[in-house]
């Protein structure tokens, strides 16, 4: 027994080792695909289209570190996941990136072998409730039931909440998200309580009269989402964080997937810089020179993304809000890519 129990340690130290090991991007290179773990759908982060094709904002992140690194963003592989799934999944070597609205918690980037590469949507937990309830704000809650996912970082938050404002919940807690969704749709809990871009993809894609339902106007935390890698390979960070912030860079600086090849052109050494027109930045994280351009043409920028998938030109339709540019009053701010 004892025997076994050493064995048993012995492997999963090996594994450990092996999963914080440097060395993702020649191992990504190898597989010839980025797996990039996501949600199991969720509409506008991470879903799959009636031909099994998957977009989202998350989805935008597998791509552009996927062109970063072959020049082509098709080539990820989505890894669907629920929410006590991913970090599993992400030690134990399973997928090489979680790009999946996850909250960057100090918890999370200590004690779990993650750490987090950036933040590409600053959210915060909301409620929402079918108008039938009649309740206009998150204080009236008192007594009702809460419907939310396993392993979310919604579950300590809501329990935070609830305490300092003395208001009893009676949580309801379910590790697969379409049961949570249909718990919440069928009636068995009042409410549903995740980060408010969540709440607004199920209200429009998975409820079927989205107008019988209303997100209370309170938003009790801070949840800025972003895209993880395994703890112990600084340059699978970097290569991660720079691509999100070429994202924002070329939004900052006009760079769009229409214009990309026309700013070649562009005598602004920003530009000059962010498309490898003055070499450097792909060298240093062992790229080609072209990654940004490559996200860029591919990808789209920080903006195009946002719309296309939760904006304007969605069905989401989600203001850029604390997600516009740093110079719109958001916190989008590019950090310098020289
Ligand atoms: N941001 C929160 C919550 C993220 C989360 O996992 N939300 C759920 C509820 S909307 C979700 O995305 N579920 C999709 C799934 O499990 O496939 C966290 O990091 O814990």
């Amino acid at each position: 027994m004892r025997k076994f129990k050493y064995a048993l340690g012995a492997v999963a130290l090996m594994l450990g080792l092996q999963a914080s090991q440097a060395g993702t991007l020649d191992a990504v290179k190898q597989n010839g695909v980025l797996r990039c773990g996501v949600t199991t759908g969720f509409a506008g982060f991470s879903a799959p289209d009636a031909k099994g094709v998957w977009h989202g904002l998350d989805i935008d992140m597998c791509r552009a570190v996927a062109a970063a690194v072959f020049g082509d963003a098709s080539k990820f592989k989505p890894v669907p996941l629920n929410s006590q799934q991913r970090f599993t999944a992400l030690q134990s070597g399973e997928i090489d990136l979680l790009a999946r609205n996850t909250t960057v918690t100090q918890q999370r980037d200590t004690a779990l072998g993650a750490i987090s590469a950036g933040v590409n949507f600053y959210d915060g937990q909301g409620f929402l409730v079918p108008r039938s309830l009649g309740v206009k704000s998150a204080k009236e809650l008192d007594g009702a039931s809460i419907c939310m996912q396993t392993g979310t970082s919604n579950e300590n938050t809501m329990a935070d909440w609830a305490r300092a404002n003395n208001v009893k919940y009676k949580p309801v807690v379910i590790e697969q998200f379409n049961e949570v969704v249909n718990a919440f749709a069928a009636g068995r809990c009042d409410v549903f309580s995740t980060d408010a871009s969540g709440l607004a993809s199920i209200r429009i894609s998975k409820l079927s009269s989205p107008d019988d339902y209303q997100v209370l106007p309170e938003i009790i935390s801070k949840e800025p989402l972003g895209p993880f890698v395994r703890q112990g390979d600084d340059q699978w960070l970097n290569i991660v964080k720079w691509s999100l912030q070429a994202l924002i860079n070329a939004e900052e600086l006009g760079v769009t997937s229409q214009n990309v090849d026309e700013q070649l052109k562009s005598t602004n050494p920003n530009v000059m810089r962010l498309l490898g027109v003055t070499a450097g930045s792909g060298k240093n994280m062992g790229l080609d020179e072209k990654w940004a351009y490559n996200i860029i043409k591919q990808v789209g920028n920080y903006g195009e993304s946002f719309e296309r998938n939760v904006g304007q030109g969605s069905p989401l339709k989600i203001q850029r809000g604390l997600n516009a540019l740093w110079t719109n009053g958001g916190l989008m701010y590019g950090l310098p890519i020289r």
